[in-house]
């Protein structure tokens, strides 16, 4: 029998290595050969580089409530304001939010802010630490994805955030993001929740060390804690909860689950405590 099966295997791979590769198949009546697009043709070539790092990915739910009371908060502001005070933008999305307190939960850990340096070779390998969180946004443009990264968001406030955001999004419209939009990022975040989807792989840019993606917020039944004003004895109600999944990948060479789950921790409790965001901003 063992040799029958050395046999077969030797058979196999003489046959294999007479077969040419993946030979083109020709179209078919009725499909259509195109090029790639610049866009796809950049996206090729960088998400290939990217996968060549050894990825893992950390994914948590966020409720999203207290962060909707406050974006809503914010827009009436601007909306009953808007005439007399002059602001950078008319209403907010939930972006700007998620970048300023991305930005305040790098200061705490900023590993994730890093780059690695030299890195073919781990005892030439180094960590870059960078100032400057120029955070880069993944963005759905007609001529398809592209990344430019807002620069300086942790000296910016939500409102100059939210006028980047729209300066970089009419520009994408266009397909006229200016090269410098493009350089230097140092963290990626990608919401792909206002077209759907719960969960992500997001794929890091390779000059980077962590990338998050977003979700649609979907209301969504969660068990509450409750206390019995008289008695004192707790219990537990389902009540529907705004709910944000976000998805994480982050570069093994370096970073580790439990540092990326601290940051992530830091990071929802600012966006469920809205109030801790006030305490922490300068
Ligand atoms: N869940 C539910 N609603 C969401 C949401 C989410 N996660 N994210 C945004 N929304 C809402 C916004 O609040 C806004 O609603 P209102 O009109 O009520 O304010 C609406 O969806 C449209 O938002 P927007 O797209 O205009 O603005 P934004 O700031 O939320 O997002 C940007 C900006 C650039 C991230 C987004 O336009 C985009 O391009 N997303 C796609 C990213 C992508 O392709 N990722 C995949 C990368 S890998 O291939």
């Amino acid at each position: 029998l063992k040799e029958d099966v050395l046999r077969y295997l030797a058979a196999d791979r003489s046959a294999a290595q007479t077969q040419p590769v993946a030979a083109p198949l020709a179209p078919t009546e009725g499909d259509t050969v195109q090029p790639l697009t610049s866009i796809q043709r950049s996206m090729f070539k960088a998400m290939t580089r990217s996968l060549q790092i050894p990825h893992f990915g950390y994914a948590d739910e966020i409720t999203m409530d207290a962060c909707a009371e406050l974006r809503t908060s914010i827009n009436r502001s601007l909306a009953s304001s808007s005439g007399s005070t002059q602001h950078p933008v008319q209403k907010i999305s939930y972006m700007p939010i998620l970048l300023k307190t991305l930005s305040l939960a790098l200061q705490e850990y900023p590993l994730l802010n890093a780059r690695l340096v030299d890195a073919e070779d781990p005892a030439t390998a180094k960590l870059q630490y960078r100032a400057s969180h120029n955070i880069g946004i993944a963005m759905d443009t007609p001529g398809g994805l592209v990344v430019p990264n807002i620069k300086r968001v942790q000296d910016k406030s939500i409102l100059e955030i939210a006028a980047e955001l729209s300066r970089l999004q009419e520009a994408g419209r266009t397909n006229s993001i200016a090269p410098v939009d493009f350089k230097d990022g140092t963290i990626t975040l990608s919401n792909i929740g206002m077209i759907g989807g719960t969960y992500l792989s997001p794929v890091l840019v390779s000059s980077e060390l962590c990338i998050g993606a977003i979700g649609k917020i979907r209301r969504l039944p969660r068990f509450e804690a409750v206390i019995d004003p008289v008695t004192g004895e707790k219990s537990e109600r389902v009540v529907a909860q705004s709910i944000m999944n976000i998805s994480w990948s982050a570069d093994h060479r370096v970073v580790d689950g439990a540092t990326m789950a601290r940051f992530s921790e830091t990071w929802r409790r600012l966006l469920e405590h809205p109030s801790l965001l006030l305490a922490k901003m300068k």
